[in-house]
């Protein structure tokens, strides 16, 4: 067997019958499972189309020490190709998506138009698009890629002509939320993240971080034209990149404390922390604080790699603890990866669904049961049955849920990848 036909109808249905009597066998309404699966929101970012490079007319890289490897071919090289790739990504997912843009994937005809200069004007494809597929957009102002951010500081630069450019790219960007909030049903979550810091031993870590305050503020401030209902303003922490490994201004310390006194929203991004610490025992501390949160789904091997998500255990625990604390409408699920090493849409695809898969797994789970038996001092027949739940027919539920959202189940979805990689990508001469 060697192709990649998935399963369909009369053996989805099959499968799944048998699977929903296993799990109402300890308690868990598999159909409730997969509506409540199919309702949550994963924000695609746009950046794993096109390696991070973005349509500026100036010669851009990805900068500020994120870094796609690979050169498989077919990437997207303007907005037409990108959008093109997300349709046939949105059709071969299950489930409500948004879609994130970063500012540098402006569209400007050919104009040179800096970062500060960035209107709503120079998005109307994409809002367009947004309204004609019905996918909400969020948004991320472009703090690295650009020649003020080339020797690693912007918000927090010493010079204050630098602090003050990507102030007003940033008060720019946060108008082009409002913009997007404003053409969609809902509101626009704006992601701030710099790549400020230091390769090397800092002598000074405190006028940085001073400096970061004061720019956020001024970046954040009141401004009639902003409702934070609408622009929902988030915060992305780091530990160290490529060429920041000594000293991040913006660390999680530094962030966790600046969103909840401002009260704005922490972002978490699972490669942001040490290489053997997981973010999922962090929700139900930070959370106990931070009434929403946003989320990068990535997947870290060794460093912040930004691989490709896959349903691992660090995934997996992180919804659980989201459906356990019943927490999962307190947080925003977006995607963070990039692999410039394998097909794109396959790369979107294996990622996006591997999240909705671990949604579903969770929302699978008799979490009642389990608690309770916590609380009886079970200690035995928790941990036996969540051993027994890992090898539970999760599969067919998900061949199910992707069948009612009128998807290709199992491995299918793999033929229609390469499909289009033949018929369209593969004509890119890239
Ligand atoms: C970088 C951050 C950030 C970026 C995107 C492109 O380490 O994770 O979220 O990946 O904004
Ligand atoms: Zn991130």
């Amino acid at each position: 067997m060697s192709d990649f036909t998935g399963p369909t109808g009369a053996s989805i249905a099959a499968a799944y019958a048998l699977a929903k009597e296993r799990y109402a066998a300890i308690g868990v309404d598999t159909d409730a499972a997969i509506e409540k699966a199919l309702t949550v929101p994963v924000s695609l970012h746009c950046w794993q189309g096109d390696d991070v490079q973005g349509f500026e007319v100036t010669e851009s890289a990805s900068g500020g020490g994120i870094m796609a490897t690979g050169n498989f071919p077919g990437r997207a090289r303007n907005g037409e190709e990108l959008r093109q790739d997300l349709d046939t990504v949105l059709q071969l997912l299950p489930g409500a998506h948004r879609l994130n843009l970063h500012a540098f994937y402006a569209e400007t005809d050919g104009k040179r138009v800096d970062r500060d200069a960035l209107e709503p004007a120079h998005f109307s494809r994409w809002m367009d698009w947004s309204k004609a597929s019905s996918v909400a957009l969020d948004f991320n102002p472009t703090f690295f890629a650009h020649p003020k951010a080339d020797d690693g500081f912007t918000l927090s630069h010493a010079d204050a002509g630098i602090r003050s450019f990507w102030v007003q790219h940033g008060i720019a960007c946060r108008k082009i939320a409002m913009a997007m909030a404003q053409n969609q049903d809902s509101p626009c979550v704006i992601n701030h993240w710099i790549p400020d810091g230091a390769k090397d031993l800092p002598a000074d870590r405190w006028s940085p971080r001073r400096r970061l305050v004061e720019s956020l503020d001024a970046m954040l401030s009141d401004d009639a034209s902003i409702d934070p209902a609408l622009c929902v303003d988030a915060v992305e922490s780091k530990l160290f990149g490529i060429g920041s490994e000594a000293y991040v201004v913006g660390s999680a310390e530094f962030y966790q404390s600046y969103a909840l006194q401002r009260g704005i929203l922490y972002c978490l991004d699972m490669g942001h922390f040490h290489p053997t610490e997981t973010i999922h025992d962090k929700l139900s501390s930070l959370m106990q604080f931070h009434e929403r949160v946003l989320m990068h789904v990535s997947r870290p091997i060794r460093w912040d790699s930004d691989h490709v998500v896959i349903l691992n255990d660090d995934l997996a625990a992180v919804f659980q603890e989201l459906v356990r604390g019943c927490a999962l409408d307190r947080v925003f699920v977006a995607l963070d990866f990039f692999d410039a090493s394998i097909n794109r849409v396959g790369a979107y695809v294996t990622g996006t669904r591997a999240v909705r898969k671990a949604l579903l797994a969770a929302l699978l789970e008799p979490v009642a049961w389990l608690q309770s038996l916590e609380q009886e001092g079970r200690g035995a027949e928790k941990l036996g049955l969540m051993e027994d739940l890992k090898v539970m027919p999760l599969g067919a539920v998900w061949d199910m849920l992707c069948e009612k959202a009128g998807v290709p189940a199992g491995a299918g979805w793999i033929a229609e990848m390469q499909r289009y990689a033949e018929a369209v990508q593969a004509k890119r001469g890239l």
